[in-house]
């Protein structure tokens, strides 16, 4: 049995390799996963190419120089070809060139980098926005220009369906349409937490008192999962975040739902308490 499960997983890690983007790499992290989840968002199709094709080549190469300066030096400075070592400390062309290729390298690094922080940046005119409240240990939502609010908890592995991803899973999921700018106001209510999602390439610090803006346009229908992404306490591991993307129609199906199923009810009872406060003052 567990001959198989180490078979399966190799084969898995095979698969993952050859076929990057293949069905087997779905919204949630897999078990020997290599690189980043399938991308769902132009945003994380900007990171992934920014790692594969500048960070990575980069890496590569400067690793390999270094190893083979160490190995080069070890064989052509060993002892016995040099019983009397050199004295040699300063030599200048080596030092300008040492110090002008890594600034190359870093200027060659942090112009796509910029140019793609300042993508994420800036929130284009957005068609649906969500407000994610971070609390120990859960996620609540806020759907301000709908009246929509509501808590999501992770549920508990003995009440996992089938096909549910164990800590992933909540109760109450996010619903947002595809192809939709969706604008997502961070902040928190006790303690540090950061709301993030992989496929999207979204990551953000909740910080209590603060709101913090990030934005993604889904461009997949699908069930995402992310997870709380700062070290926020004992439950840390257990307040996860599932996004559905959906079509418009089923959308608007679920916003007529959750209007009626997590109405906020705060705007009544404000009216009361402002009436309240009126009165007493008026006595
Ligand atoms: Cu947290």
């Amino acid at each position: 049995m567990v001959y198989k499960n180490l078979m399966q997983k190799i084969a898995t890690c095979i698969l993952l390799l050859i076929l990057p983007n293949s069905p087997l790499l779905a919204e949630q992290p897999k078990e020997w996963q290599l690189g980043f989840q399938k991308t769902a968002s132009k945003s994380m199709d900007d990171i992934v190419w920014f790692h594969d094709y500048i960070l990575l080549p980069i890496i590569i190469a400067i690793t390999a120089f270094v190893l083979f300066l160490v190995i080069y030096s070890c064989y052509r400075f060993r002892e016995s070809k040099n019983p009397t070592p050199s004295t040699t400390t300063h030599n200048t062309v080596v030092e300008i060139i040492w110090t002008i290729v890594p600034c190359i390298i870093l200027i060659v690094m942090a112009v796509p980098s910029f140019k793609i922080l300042y993508s994420q940046d800036t929130i284009p005119p957005a068609d649906v926005t969500i407000k994610a409240i971070g609390y120990q240990w859960y996620w609540g939502y806020e759907y301000p220009d709908e009246n929509i609010i509501f808590d999501s908890y992770m549920v508990e592995e003995k009440d996992l369906q089938p096909s549910q991803p164990r800590l992933l899973t909540v109760d109450n999921e996010v619903f947002v349409p595809v192809d939709k700018v969706v604008k997502v106001m961070i902040t928190a209510n006790d303690v540090l937490h950061a709301w993030a999602l992989p496929s999207f390439g979204v990551k953000r610090d909740a910080v209590p008192g603060r709101i913090n803006e990030t934005w993604f346009k889904a461009d997949r229908t699908g069930t995402f999962y992310g997870q709380c992404s700062e070290l926020c306490g004992i439950k840390h591991a257990f307040m996860p975040i599932t996004v559905n993307v959906v079509t418009q129609d089923e959308y608007e199906k679920w916003l007529e739902e959750a209007k009626q199923k997590f109405a906020k009810e705060e705007k009544k009872s404000d009216i009361k308490l402002v009436k309240k406060i009126r009165q007493e003052n008026i006595k």
